[in-house]
């Protein structure tokens, strides 16, 4: 039986690798951090929550002897590092525990690693926020990095980091540059779960309006349950490398606003600029959408558009969902929750 980690467990990623290599008869250790009232709502969701072939453990990314120690009781042979400050808006107000966490947290999985067992296969966590500022598009493989955030610093020094234990200790440690990823399984805080959650609230009355900050952001948006799978072919690899996952497709955040409205029935027209914008719902006439400078970024990445074409040609690997799609499959799940009276 082959008997993988997975960090984060609490996060939408890891839920859906979870039930992934849980349907290929892994025994999945998913690391979950010690808070006041942890909460499992994605894999309880899933319905593997109670898997015999899930086991939980605590395990704080920061804690090297940690990470040590995780490895030598667990056995594993693929360990995917999931887990990161994630949310690039709060990068800015702690950017040095993003720092630790999600820079240095994976330094020392690496190092675990390199100490306990350097067959173990290793997958990072990448982003496109490492591209930043736009220097090419299409963004690939090859394109210089430019981060615009804490975050996204934090998450170049651990992808130079992995590049650096592949290179020089032979470990077969995989980069997964992934553009933005959703789902029903989505944090609320990103930009679209708040969306798909507040129509729903609208939709049932129980909210007037949304508030957003920037809605000329650009995003290549695909769906979460596709692009595990391509964590988990990175890991299946003959060799480690660096892959761009994306659908090539790139969409303001007001596209994904209006997609939205349309996957619940409602049409919207958008009128003003910049904080005095706002949207309108066609047949009442009511405000939906207003801007809020409060979810401004101190700095932004405008404009995100992957190209995939070397995952495809070396894994195989291509997204399967248009983004219309995952804009409905989003809404209704979160009618769903809404009329059930609760929603994570
Ligand atoms: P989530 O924010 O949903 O999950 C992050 C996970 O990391 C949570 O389980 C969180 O635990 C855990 N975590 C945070 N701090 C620590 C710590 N100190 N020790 C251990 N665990 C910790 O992220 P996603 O599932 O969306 O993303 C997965 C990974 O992929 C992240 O590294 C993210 O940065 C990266 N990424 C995501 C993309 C996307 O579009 N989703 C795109 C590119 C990269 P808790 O619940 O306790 O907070
Ligand atoms: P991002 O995702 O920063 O791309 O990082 P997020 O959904 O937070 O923002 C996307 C864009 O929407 C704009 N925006 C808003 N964002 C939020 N969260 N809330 C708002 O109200 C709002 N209004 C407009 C943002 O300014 C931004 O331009 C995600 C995370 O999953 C990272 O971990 C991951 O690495 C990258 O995607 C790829």
């Amino acid at each position: 039986m082959k008997t993988a980690i997975i960090t984060g467990i609490t996060g939408q990623d890891a839920a859906y690798l979870a039930e992934l290599l849980l349907n290929k008869g892994y025994k999945v250790y998913g690391t979950y951090r010690r808070t006041s009232s942890v909460n499992f709502w994605r894999i309880e969701e899933l319905g593997i929550d109670r898997h015999n072939n899930l086991h939980l453990i605590e395990y704080d990314l920061t804690d090297l002897g940690a990470s040590i120690r995780l490895l030598q009781e667990t056995k594993a042979t693929e360990v995917y590092n999931l887990a990161a400050q994630s949310f690039v808006g709060v990068s800015f107000d702690q950017p040095h525990t993003t720092a630790q966490i999600t820079g240095i947290g994976p330094l020392n999985l690496l190092e675990a690693i390199r100490i306990v067992n350097p067959n173990i296969r290793f997958y990072q966590a990448s982003t496109s926020e490492m591209f930043g500022e736009v220097q090419e598009i299409p963004q690939k493989e090859s394109t210089p990095f430019y981060p615009r955030s804490p975050y996204g610093v934090a998450k170049l020094y651990a992808h130079w980091m992995t590049v650096n234990y592949r290179e020089s200790y032979d470990i077969f440690a995989a980069s997964g540059i992934l553009f933005n990823h959703e789902s029903p399984l989505r944090g609320q805080e990103f930009v679209t779960r708040k969306i798909t959650d507040s129509i729903a609230k609208i939709k049932l009355g129980k909210l007037d309006a949304l508030e957003l900050g920037n809605m000329d952001a650009k995003r290549d948006w695909g769906f979460a349950k596709d692009y595990v799978e391509g964590m988990y072919l990175m890991l299946q690899a003959d060799k480690p490398d660096t892959y761009v996952l994306a659908t090539n497709r790139t969409e303001t955040v007001r596209d994904f606003v209006t997609m939205s409205f349309k996957a619940a029935g409602i049409d919207v027209r958008f009128e003003g600029e910049a904080e005095d914008e706002v949207a309108i719902d066609i047949v009442t006439n009511k405000v939906v959408v207003k801007v809020n400078p409060q979810f401004y970024r101190p700095a932004e990445v405008d404009l995100l558009i992957g190209n995939p074409q070397k995952a495809k040609d070396d894994l195989g690997w291509e997204p399967t969902t248009t983004l219309e799609e995952l804009c409905q499959m989003m809404v209704k799940a979160d009618l769903r929750r809404n009329e059930a009276g609760f929603s994570f």
